[in-house]
């Protein structure tokens, strides 16, 4: 796809989210100013925040997928599964109380994450090639914060601000995805010591290594590689779960160990 805005435009567009993500203030939807924006001119957004975030000495360390499942882009309304990058400011440690003063309105998702051994690329990488190329798989919870008013976006929006990406936390046990059938991998979600979402990994495009393969091909019209030693967030699997100040959550999954995390 070609973009259909110019560079000058792009440069305001990058300057307007970047300011939005650091001092956590909702803008509206980028489309709403700029109607004919497509999906390549939110990724074009999105590569000049990623240098922007690295020349700030954050490092990149990986890549996620978003609205994979049924259930999150039934509740966002988009059916295109999109991508986003990781840095190291984003990673947050298990058992330290995340604060939520910089942020907007965050949610919560249970993902499985994919640490790479091996590089990937292409426009058809496949399933068994994203599962041989996967040194483990770990349980995860990421935490998104679009930074549009009222969670509200569209594709081209939503890609321009990184998938929403805020934090994640990582932890359990690190597992060969080989060794497991990660479709029927269960997942519980407590809020509050209360159940508020299960679903099975399947949820994420029939298999989650599909969406790893998904994004290695979005790569690829980009000209660019998963590198080995990647941390790749596939996808909530469930609906995101909205928390504030004092909740707590624990994600449970088969197989893999919990993860949780508390906010402050
Ligand atoms: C977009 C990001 C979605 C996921 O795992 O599906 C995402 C959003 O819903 O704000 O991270
Ligand atoms: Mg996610």
């Amino acid at each position: 796809m070609t973009r259909s805005l110019s560079e000058r435009d792009i440069a305001l567009l990058v300057e307007r989210v970047d300011q939005a993500q650091r001092q956590a203030r909702a803008i509206p939807k980028l489309t709403e100013d700029f109607p004919s924006m497509n999906i390549a001119d939110g990724y074009a957004v999105q590569h000049q925040l990623r240098r922007r975030r690295i020349e700030r000495g954050e490092r990149l360390i990986g890549w996620k997928a978003g609205l994979t499942s049924r259930a999150k882009m039934n509740q966002m309304g988009i059916d295109v599964p999109s991508i986003g990058f990781l840095t190291s400011s984003m990673a947050w440690p298990q058992g330290q109380a995340m604060p939520t003063d910089r942020m907007l309105h965050p949610r919560v998702e249970c993902e499985i994450a994919f640490v790479m051994k091996q590089a990937l690329s292409g426009a058809r990488c496949t399933r068994e090639e994203v599962l041989s190329a996967t040194d483990f798989v770990l349980p995860a919870l990421e935490i998104i914060d679009s930074r549009f008013s009222g969670f509200k976006f569209d594709l081209p929006s939503v890609i321009a601000d990184n998938a929403s990406a805020a934090r994640l936390v990582i932890g359990g046990c690190p597992c060969d995805p080989l060794k497991l059938d990660l479709r029927t991998i269960g997942v519980v979600l407590e809020k509050n010591g209360e159940i508020v979402a299960t679903a099975a990994a399947a949820a994420v495009l029939g298999h989650p290594a599909d969406a790893v393969a998904m994004l290695v091909g979005i790569l690829a019209q980009f000209g660019e590689e998963l590198p080995a030693g990647s941390l790749v967030m596939s996808g909530g699997i469930t609906e995101a779960v909205a928390v504030r100040a004092g909740d707590s959550v624990i994600a449970r999954f088969q197989h893999l160990g919990s993860i949780s995390t508390k906010f402050s």
